[in-house]
């Protein structure tokens, strides 16, 4: 049984929505965020500290994106997965890796500056200016859908997983009204799949389930 460590709408839910897509049984256990201050034992299963922790037998995994890959890889029966001979093979590693490194990684610095450290080491302009760096990296996604339904491949694969928690992210931070068009309704597309209705399901059941406060990671406001 596959076991995914996650905090409500933290970037675990990238290998949620993944589970959700596959069909394939998991189970979730669900921490309060952040985890290294409030789940203090968790950091003996991840010495991180960070969500997602994906195992998967032997298999343990923290990077979101890379469980994206391995999951449609070892689980997809080639569903979500664009193999290594396919002439797309290329893009699709590339948006994968761009989800997470470029795409989200600005966006962490807004949280940071905007909402989660304390007053006086809070930092406007940081935060003002990788909202546009954000921004402005949201190109290569806008040229990708302009005229396709999904990033690569010609059909939705783990890629658009995993750069859609960039979008759900900047949703939170309230910078989902700078899509360009075109993202907006990728973003929209993306939303009404079932499979991530069920996630977004699954979640909240498993916070009250497990008495974690269901209020997604990226709107809470430290005390
Ligand atoms: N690159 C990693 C980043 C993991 C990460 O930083 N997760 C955040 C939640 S989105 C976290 O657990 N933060 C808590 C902390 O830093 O203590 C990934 O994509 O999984």
């Amino acid at each position: 049984m596959i076991v995914l460590h996650h905090c409500v709408s933290a970037r675990s839910f990238r290998p949620l929505w993944m589970l959700e897509e596959l069909g394939l049984p998991y189970r979730l256990r669900v921490l309060p965020f952040p985890p290294r201050v409030h789940a203090r034992p968790f950091l003996d299963d991840n010495p991180l500290g960070t969500v997602p922790l994906l195992e998967d037998g032997a298999t343990r995994m923290t990077e979101s994106a890379a469980m994206c890959q391995y999951l449609a890889a070892r689980h997809g029966a080639g569903q979500l997965d664009v193999a290594a001979h396919d002439p797309a093979y290329g893009s699709y590693l590339n948006w994968l890796y761009m989800s997470d490194a470029t795409l989200t990684f600005p966006q962490t610095l807004v949280l940071r500056y905007t909402h989660f450290e304390p007053q006086e080491r809070r930092q406007p302009q940081v935060a003002q200016d990788y909202a546009r760096w954000f921004l402005a990296r949201l190109r290569a996604v806008d040229a990708a859908v302009q005229h396709g339904e999904f990033l690569c491949a010609g059909r939705f694969t783990a890629a658009d997983v995993a750069v859609a928690y960039a979008l759900q992210l900047a949703q939170h931070l309230g910078l989902d009204g700078q899509f360009p068009s075109a993202v907006a309704h990728y973003w929209q597309r993306l939303q009404a799949r079932p499979a991530f209705q069920r996630a977004l399901q699954a979640q909240h059941r498993a916070a009250l389930e497990q008495g974690v406060d269901p209020t997604p990671s990226p709107d809470l406001r430290p005390a």
